[in-house]
């Protein structure tokens, strides 16, 4: 081979194997979450030249990720015991996710970080939202208007208007950098005679109207990011909330306890409160202080 091909060849292979193809949701963004428990004897024998170069690393990788296009990071530091920091990064590509992660983690090396919890999911459109011939029935039966009249055509407008908000909301979220979120993963149980995935998607239908009234009444005080992770991780969803409080966010998981699709069918994984933080913050809080 002509060494001129050769090196073509040769650069082209390294391209596929440095930037291989995006994975790309047909629609949507990949969410990573991850909650890490650090040695706090190793981190206290570094010196500071160590802690100074572990800082500058990790903040450079927080930097080059979140000037990623459509790409959000969200760092915690872990209330819980069983973890000490965690983080959410969502974006589009898999490859991008999967590589932020490791290095993100990677520049923490010294730290010797233990994965508590990961986590992968999409993020995902409702099933049971309201359809625009369910929402034109409405307008007819209950308000008994007419499709050809002004109002109607008015109405049905305003509707699909929101919709295409509500649906651009779920998929590509910008979510409020508030200071509590509580992540933990969710199924519905599939059990004989309790069987989410037996039901009826009417029946089904009526029990997500009931979980969203619920759901409602925290409007502006709890935020939530459901996605979706079903043969990709292994429960059904994520369930990432964002509060003010930790008060907020105890009441409304209780209170969605006593909803039939939560009290009937609900099946939880391990709950975690993150506490949001700069990088700097966070090292600090971890033991990386560099003036320490
Ligand atoms: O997206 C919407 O706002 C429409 C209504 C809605 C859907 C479809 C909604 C509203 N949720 C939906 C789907 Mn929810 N949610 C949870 C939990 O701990 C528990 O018991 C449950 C955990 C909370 C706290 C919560 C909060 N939700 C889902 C799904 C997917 C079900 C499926 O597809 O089968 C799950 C697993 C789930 C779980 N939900 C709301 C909230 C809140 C606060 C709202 C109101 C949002 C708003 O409109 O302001």
């Amino acid at each position: 081979m002509q060494k001129k091909e050769q090196k073509t060849q040769q650069l082209s292979e390294e391209k596929i194997f440095n930037s291989p193809p995006p994975l790309i949701p047909d629609q949507g963004l990949h969410v990573i979450h991850a909650f890490y428990k650090v040695d706090a004897i190793r981190i206290s024998s570094l010196s500071p030249q160590q802690k100074k170069d572990t800082t500058n690393l990790f903040e450079s990788e927080i930097h080059a990720i979140r000037s990623a296009p459509d790409t959000q990071l969200f760092l915690w530091s872990c209330a819980n015991p069983k973890a000490d920091f965690g983080f959410m990064l969502l974006t589009p590509d898999l490859h991008f996710a999967d590589s932020s992660a490791k290095r993100l983690i990677r520049s923490l090396a010294l730290t010797s970080p233990q994965l508590i919890i990961g986590y992968l999911s999409v993020t995902e459109l409702s099933e049971y939202t309201t359809t625009e011939s369910e929402f034109a029935q409405t307008l007819q039966n209950q308000e008994g208007l007419q499709p050809d009249s002004q109002v109607f055509q008015q109405k049905m407008a305003e509707f699909k208007t929101r919709m295409s908000k509500y649906e651009r909301d779920r998929l590509y979220p910008r979510l409020p950098d508030w200071p509590v979120a509580c992540f933990y993963p969710m199924g519905k149980l599939r059990i004989p005679g309790q069987n989410w995935f037996s039901l009826p998607f009417e029946k089904r239908k009526e029990f997500m109207r009931g979980h969203g009234n619920v759901g409602r009444k925290y409007s502006g005080r709890v935020l939530q990011l459901i996605t979706g992770s079903t043969g990709l991780d292994d429960m059904e969803w994520a369930v990432t909330l964002f509060a003010k409080s930790t008060t907020d966010i105890k009441a409304i998981v209780y209170e969605m306890r006593f909803d039939p699709a939560s009290a009937l069918y609900a099946d939880f994984g391990e709950f975690f409160i993150g506490l949001s933080l700069s990088p700097h913050q966070l090292l600090a809080r971890l033991g990386l202080d560099c003036s320490s």
